[in-house]
C-alpha cells in the first residue's frame, strides 16, 4: 500500500470513529498511530486529538499558503501583548550584540548562535506569509530567516527527538511543534522582514515563524530551542503555555 492511501485509511478510520463510537474512540485509533497531542485532557481533549490526528495526516508535508508581494500589508498590525522584560532591554541597549540562541537537548551537538552566525553560516530562506491571530486579526508580511530544519541538522538533532519546544526572552511565551512542523522547510528562524531587519514589534532580533498555523505558535524574541521525546517534562506537561489558558497546542490552519 502506498504510504498516501494508507495514510487516508487510517484517516479515514479516525474519521468514522469519531462518528460510530464518538471522539473517545477517535482519540484511541489516534494513539495507536501515535497522533495524541499533549493537552488532551479534560472536555476538549477528545476535539483536540481528532483535530490533530486527522490535520497531521492529511497535511504533513502541505506548505502554508504563501502571497505575491503585492499583497504584503502596508500597515501591519504588531500585538505587543506581553512585555519584553529587562533582559530584553538589556540586550536591545547593545544592539542585540550579545543575542545568543540556544539549541539543546536531545541534540549531539548544543550551540548558542550569535545573530550573526545564524545570518552568515547557514543557508538563507524567505517567504511571504500571513500572521493570523486567534482573536480574528492578520496580516501577511515577508519572512526572511534560516529555516529551522538547518539549525537542528548543525546541532546534531537525535531521531529519538519528537518535538521542539522554544522560548521568549520575556520568560512566558514559550511553544513546541512536532517534527512535521520543526522540520518544515516553512519553518523559518526569522530575522529579516520585509525590506530590512526584524522590528522589534514584530518579534526582533529574533522570532520563530511558523506559518502553518495560528500566530501564538510564533514566539517573538527567541532565547532557546530544545529538542525533546517529551512535552510532559515542560510546564504543565501540555507542550506550550497557549493551552494552560484554554487554545489549542496544535493549532494548524
Ligand atoms: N514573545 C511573544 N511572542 C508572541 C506574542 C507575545 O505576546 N509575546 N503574541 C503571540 C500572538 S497571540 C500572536 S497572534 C502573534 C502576533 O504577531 P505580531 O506581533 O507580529 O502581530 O505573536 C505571538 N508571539
Ligand atoms: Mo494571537
Amino acid at each position: 500500500m502506498s504510504p498516501l492511501s494508507r495514510r487516508k485509511l487510517i484517516t479515514a478510520g479516525i474519521v468514522a470513529g469519531a462518528g460510530i463510537a464518538g471522539l473517545d474512540e477517535a482519540a484511541r485509533l489516534a494513539g495507536r498511530y501515535g497522533l495524541i497531542p499533549p493537552d488532551n485532557g479534560g472536555i476538549y481533549g477528545p476535539g483536540e486529538t481528532l483535530t490533530y490526528a486527522t490535520q497531521r495526516l492529511l497535511t504533513l508535508h502541505s506548505g502554508a499558503r504563501t502571497f505575491p508581494r503585492s499583497m504584503i500589508s502596508k500597515t501591519p498590525f504588531a500585538n505587543e501583548a506581553i512585555p519584553r522584560g529587562k533582559a530584553f532591554e538589556r540586550s536591545q541597549a547593545q544592539g542585540f550584540a550579545d543575542w545568543r540562541l540556544d539549541v539543546n537537548g536531545m541534540v549531539d551537538r548544543p550551540l548558542s548562535l550569535s545573530l550573526a552566525d545564524l545570518r552568515s553560516n547557514f543557508p538563507v530562506s524567505s517567504q511571504i506569509t500571513e500572521v493570523a491571530c486567534e482573536e480574528g486579526w492578520s496580516y501577511i508580511a515577508e519572512w526572511i530567516g534560516t529555516p529551522l530544519h538547518h539549525v537542528l541538522s548543525a546541532a546534531g538533532l537525535q531521531p529519538k527527538a519528537r518535538y521542539v519546544v522554544y522560548y521568549s526572552i520575556d520568560h512566558v511565551m514559550w511553544e513546541s511543534v512536532d517534527m512535521g512542523d520543526a522540520l518544515h522547510p516553512q519553518t523559518l528562524v526569522t530575522w529579516g522582514m520585509n525590506d530590512g531587519d526584524l522590528p522589534v514589534g514584530f518579534g526582533g532580533p529574533l522570532r520563530l515563524r511558523v506559518p502553518r498555523q495560528l500566530g501564538y505558535k510564533s514566539v517573538k524574541y527567541i532565547i532557546r530551542l530544545t529538542a525533546t521525546d517529551d512535552l510532559k517534562k515542560f510546564g504543565k506537561g501540555l507542550g506550550s503555555i497557549d493551552p494552560e489558558y484554554g487554545y489549542a497546542w496544535y493549532a494548524g490552519i
